[in-house]
């Protein structure tokens, strides 16, 4: 595959996600930084996406994909990452999982951190953070493999390194153990290393 052009923003988890997989397939990536906002992206990432959200990929062909989950699966597309039979699905809806719980933790962040401080609504950001929590219990009970691990795991990772980085004050670790070593483990693999959020 030739090198693709990934427009990203170092510190979004949804582009760590899509780094970490071109990285354990061996895909180089060339690496375009924009500014992504609700409110005001850039025209340069809106040329590529409509939407205005990082990731989004520019491949050989000038084509331009998006949504973290298809530009992983193109990269992953015939490797371990995507499991062949009854596997693939449980992998795909691991995935969902663990990008739904870093969509809601995001949202909630918005809210605070851009959202004028008067039309601020604690409702919403409680109704998002019960995702999350949600969500955790639903991982919890998933398991993992971190040592050969699928785009679940890989998405999973991402997901609960984005509460250790953005979430501190979560206690999520205390809560769930048997999640955190998981994390743990993950956060050894080289790809993580290198991505790492500052
Ligand atoms: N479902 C999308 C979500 C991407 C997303 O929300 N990215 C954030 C940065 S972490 C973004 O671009 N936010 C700007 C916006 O919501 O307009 C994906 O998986 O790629």
């Amino acid at each position: 595959m030739q090198t693709c052009t990934l427009y990203y923003a170092a510190p979004s988890p949804f582009v760590r996600k899509v780094r970490i997989v071109a990285q354990e397939v061996g895909q180089d990536l060339e690496l375009a930084p924009v500014f992504a906002s609700p409110v005001a992206p850039s025209a340069e990432l809106l040329g590529a996406n409509p939407l205005g959200k990082i990731p989004a990929l520019r491949i050989s062909s000038g084509e331009v994909l998006y949504d973290s989950a298809v530009i992983c699966r193109y990269l992953g597309h015939g490797t371990t990452m995507y499991p062949e039979g009854a596997g693939l699905w449980r992998a795909l809806r691991r995935e969902a999982l663990a990008d739904g719980l870093i969509e809601a933790a995001l949202l909630a962040r918005y809210e605070v951190t851009l959202r004028p401080e008067e039309f601020r609504w604690g409702d919403w950001i409680d109704g998002q953070m019960e995702k999350v929590a949600r969500a955790l219990i639903a991982m919890s009970e998933d398991g993992g493999n971190p040592d050969n691990p699928d785009i679940g795991d890989i998405a999973t990772g991402c997901a609960l390194a984005y509460l250790d980085f953005r979430y501190p004050q979560l206690g999520w670790r205390e809560d769930f153990p048997a999640l955190a070593s998981f994390a743990d483990v993950m956060n050894e693999r080289g790809a993580f290393h290198a991505t790492r959020p500052e």
